[in-house]
């Protein structure tokens, strides 16, 4: 099919990335962006010209959108699941070399190409479920030219499959062994070689950091943050997901697009998100795995109207999880965020999140990322846990999965 063709979608309820329109519409398509959208029992048949039929019924959405995600890497860390069931925690594992370190270890020996290999299948699990947006992050190398990899196979993937992919440098998500005891030299490498030269080549729109005891310190990730917005990249953190250093309030205070896992945040934190129009991004993926009981400050953050978006964090160690749809299920369950929050959470404010608003959403004029679901109500995405449910992924206005 080709990218310049006219379709139209009939009678289809449409969850627009923020809220189920209350009739259902007819969609019309041309050349990849939405063209037209109308309340189906006021369509006038002179509007379908010369457009084909792509579809009848069912839940239209934006297409997913997956705005924290590691997963390029190689090697997997089942036996560290294991060894959580005898009692260990994620924190002692780390500290005992294994953890993040070890798929550090397994991804700077993979070759580019089977880094490619060993990543592909979870993106197309990803794409299976809806995805049309995804960012993915580097961390698993550590170094200059580990990173560099991770990266390119991340926008590689992007070229191979038809999804968007947005890239973020991770170099501050764990000091690498060779750095012990000198973790301001490595931030001096994050911030004098890899951000320059991941920003110089093209392979990083954002900067993200690991704000966290077992991380890198809130002065620490200062620094990054200077070096990022030297070099025009973009800025997250993952922040306050094992204790409350003040991270999120930090990048707040950089202009962060986004605060990640925030399960310790407080409401200065909150309050300063919402000063600086940061979006919370909840993991419900990392918190069911790692079987935290800290809750994340859902009525805070409502109260302050921070946006707040929901992702897979999809990694080998505390989310091992390529189903988005899952993670709308969890954010409800664990979070007891609304279904219609969960959405929006996975589409309109997951774009925030990127700095893509204009992803995520079906209106007039906006990209034609859409998916069509087999159920009644958007609801039924966040209720019931069932793959299979996926009619149609439209990418850029072209069906790119069908059943
Ligand atoms: N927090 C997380 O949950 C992931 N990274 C991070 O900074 C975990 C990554 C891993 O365990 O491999
Ligand atoms: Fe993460």
């Amino acid at each position: 099919m080709h990218s310049n063709s006219k379709q139209l979608w009939r009678d289809v309820q449409v969850f627009d990335g923020q809220a189920l329109l209350d009739e259902a519409m007819t969609v019309r398509v041309d050349d990849g962006r939405v063209a037209g959208m109308w309340p189906s029992r006021a369509f006038a048949e002179a509007d379908a010209q010369g457009a084909v039929e792509a579809g009848q019924g069912g839940v239209m959405t934006p297409g997913l959108v997956d705005c924290h995600t590691h997963l390029v890497y190689a090697g997997d860390r089942a036996g560290e699941f294991e060894q959580r069931l005898e009692g260990v925690s994620y924190a002692e594992i780390a500290k005992a070399g294994g953890g993040i370190l070890s798929t550090v270890r397994a991804t700077r020996e993979a070759s580019e190409e089977a880094l490619l290999a060993a990543s592909l299948p979870r993106l197309d699990a990803l794409l299976a479920d809806g995805v049309t947006t995804v960012e993915i992050k580097s961390g698993y190398g550590l170094t200059l030219s580990d990173e560099l990899k991770m990266l390119r196979v991340a926008r590689r993937l992007g070229e191979l499959r038809p999804v968007r992919v947005t890239t973020t440098l991770l170099g501050a998500h764990a000091l690498p062994p060779e750095y012990a005891g000198r973790a301001d030299d490595y931030v001096s490498l994050v911030c004098d070689e890899m951000i320059p030269a991941a920003a110089g080549e093209g392979l990083a729109d954002a900067v993200d950091v690991f704000c966290e005891g077992i991380g890198f310190s809130p002065a620490q990730c200062e620094r990054i943050y200077q070096a990022a917005q030297a070099h025009g990249l973009a800025i997250k953190a993952h922040a306050e997901q094992l204790s409350n250093l003040g991270g999120s309030a930090l990048a707040a205070r950089y202009g962060a697009l986004s605060a990640d896992h925030i399960e310790y945040l407080d409401e200065a934190g909150v309050r300063a998100m919402a000063e600086a129009g940061t979006v919370a991004v909840l993991l419900p993926g990392a918190f069911h795995v790692l079987r935290e009981t800290q809750l994340p400050p859902i009525d805070l953050l409502r109260q302050y109207q921070v946006p707040m978006a929901v992702a897979s964090d999809a990694n080998p160690g505390t989310s091992p999880i390529c189903m988005p749809s899952l993670m709308a299920n969890l954010a409800c369950t664990l979070f007891r965020l609304t279904p219609r929050e969960a959405l929006a959470g996975m589409t309109a404010h997951a774009a925030r999140a990127l700095g893509l608003p204009e992803l995520g959403r079906i209106a007039v004029g906006a990209a034609a990322d859409l998916c069509l679901w087999d159920i009644q109500h958007p609801a039924e995405l966040a209720y019931a846990v069932q793959s299979g449910r996926l009619r149609q992924r439209i990418f850029n206005g072209v069906i790119t999965h069908a059943r």
